[in-house]
């Protein structure tokens, strides 16, 4: 796998877990710039191990010209949280591509580390991996596994950019923190 992000963003665990796993006004703007549309999203519910699930689905855009320009996904993410509240949050996400080439093959799991550094400061780390369900024949697996890549990277990058910029909003007028 790959390690897409792992920064220091001067917000509170707790911020950065909300913008980006409840329905933030932040990440409705990110989709909207990434052309993410008609999401829905099951809430946040209890399972028997004691962590937290939800479902979420959506279209994306896709820029790669190898494939059509849409795909609706299902995310699967999983929360495990520390008891102490707001210490460090993980959690995974697998994401399956539902038309593209090759979608029964694989799907892309992704973790997200958020990790309280102080009162006003967090770690976020993004792990990414694309994982396969059936072994493809060496030259599709190559492919899929670039393509993946290429997508994963732009997507994680604008990510991260925006949340430098959120970063940037909160502290102008946030005084001490
Ligand atoms: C989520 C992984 C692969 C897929 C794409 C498919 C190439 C098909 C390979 C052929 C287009 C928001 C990606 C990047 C689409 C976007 C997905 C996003 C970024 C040529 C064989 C969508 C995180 C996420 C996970 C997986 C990404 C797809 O929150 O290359």
């Amino acid at each position: 796998g790959r390690l897409y992000i792992n920064r220091v963003f001067h917000m509170s665990a707790e911020k950065m877990f909300e913008l980006l796993f409840s329905d933030s006004l932040f990440m409705q703007r990110f989709m909207e710039v990434r052309k993410i549309t008609g999401s829905t999203s099951t809430p946040w519910q209890k399972e028997g191990s004691g962590c937290m699930k939800r479902t979420l689905k959506y279209t994306i855009t896709i820029t790669n010209p190898l494939v059509g320009k849409f795909s609706t996904a299902t995310e699967t993410q999983t929360l495990y949280k520390d008891s102490q509240e707001g210490q460090h949050y993980v959690v995974d996400a697998e994401v399956y591509t539902h038309n593209v080439p090759y979608h029964d093959y694989f799907y892309t799991f992704n973790r997200f580390c958020i990790i309280r550094n102080s009162k006003h400061k967090c770690r976020l780390r993004v792990y990414t991996d694309v994982k396969y369900k059936k072994q493809p024949w060496g030259l599709v697996k190559s492919f899929i596994t670039k393509n993946s890549w290429s997508g994963l990277e732009d997507y994680f990058r604008h990510l991260e950019a925006e949340l430098m910029e959120e970063e940037a909003e909160q502290t102008q007028g946030g005084g001490d923190s």
